[in-house]
């Protein structure tokens, strides 16, 4: 059978790499806006993939301007829209990566959130600034091994928790925040009808596994993207209107987050180096608090309220130490 890619928003024939889950993600995110919608976009490594000069894999409307000010161009092409009559019907997408949108993007995007812009911000969350070789961002998880958090002697790789952007967007009283997956592909189309279907800004960050920096094995980015929920280490959840509605808890259970760490080159310190074992305790711990937080105390497995209790007394032995 010929595929047919007429009605495609985005076309087949960009760069990503093999098994991209940014890819993925904005390829459903665009099918599910549809052609009557004008993308914007941050530089970082989906505007790259999709606009290889001369070629454009875009079928709808999609302009990249900067690094930081995705948002603001949006804002701009829906003000230029409201101007000349021409909203209705049409919707307002901008786009960036984690490092374009909760780090340098973040005054961009927190204005037009609070100046009520009626857009969509999507978030392709991959958790380091890929683009330009896998540096860490305020996105990329507790100890993972990146280019300027590396793993050695000195190190167990990033030593900050990520930053909660989707706590820091609602608190602008938005009508949507959506944060969803590149593995739970039929629930995304979903979350992006449900966000247009608000007047107002919205936001949807969506977790995208990147094999070229997660160093993890192409053809297993479904598999480690729901991993990452099913072991609570990346929470998906909707607040709409202020109301919290957590995806529906894993019906096997919660997994035990060595099975989201072990495939992923950017962790193999903690599995390969003298005490990492140790460390693992406090990713544990870390996903527990989550679990805690969107299902309450009784959902915790017991396993996650012992690394709990060990990070704590972790931390005080270590506080302890420092003050010796
Ligand atoms: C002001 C400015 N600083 C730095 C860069 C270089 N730069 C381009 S893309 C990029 C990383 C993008 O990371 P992210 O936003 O996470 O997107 P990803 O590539 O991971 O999809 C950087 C640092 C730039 N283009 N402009
Ligand atoms: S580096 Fe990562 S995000 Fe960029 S195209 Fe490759 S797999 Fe996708
Ligand atoms: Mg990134």
């Amino acid at each position: 059978m010929e595929f047919d890619y007429r009605d495609r928003v985005l076309v087949p024939g960009y760069t990503s790499c093999l098994g991209c889950g940014e890819a993925m993600a904005m390829r459903i995110v665009a099918q599910a806006a549809g052609k009557n919608t004008i993308f914007t976009s941050c530089t970082g490594c989906s505007e790259i993939f999709t606009s290889r000069y001369p070629t454009s894999s875009w079928a709808a409307p999609w302009i990249h301007s900067l690094f930081e000010n995705s948002a603001a161009v949006a804002s701009g092409v829906y003000y230029a829209l409201k101007h000349r009559g021409k909203l209705e019907g049409v919707n307002v997408i901008g786009t960036g990566g984690d490092g374009g949108t909760a780090d340098i993007g973040i005054g961009c995007l927190s204005g037009a959130l609070e100046r009520g812009d009626d857009i969509l911000y999507c978030c392709w969350d991959n958790e380091a600034y890929m683009n330009t070789g896998i540096q860490r961002s305020s996105l990329t998880p507790f100890y993972a091994a990146t280019t300027t958090s590396p793993a050695g002697k000195a190190s167990w790789g990033n030593d900050r928790p990520k930053k909660d952007i989707p706590a820091i967007v609602a608190a602008h009283n938005i009508p949507y925040v959506g944060v969803g997956s590149c593995g739970y592909y039929r629930e995304l189309p979903r979350m992006v009808k449900k966000a247009l279907s608000y007047r107002g800004p919205k936001y949807l960050q969506i977790h995208s596994v990147c094999p070229a920096g997660w160093r993890s094995d192409p053809s297993q980015t479904a598999v480690i993207a729901r991993l990452a929920f099913e072991t609570g280490c990346y929470p998906l959840y909707e607040i709409i209107e202020g109301e919290t509605k957590p995806h529906k808890p894993p019906k096997e259970g919660w997994k035990h987050v060595e099975e989201y760490l072990k495939p992923q080159g950017r962790f193999r310190h903690l599995f390969r180096a003298e005490g990492g074992e140790g460390q693992i305790v406090r990713i544990q711990a870390l996903a527990g608090a989550n679990i805690r937080k969107f299902y309450g105390d009784d959902a915790v497995p017991d396993f996650a309220k012992e690394a709990e209790k060990k990070a704590e007394e972790m931390a005080e032995e270590q506080e302890a130490e420092a003050t010796a």
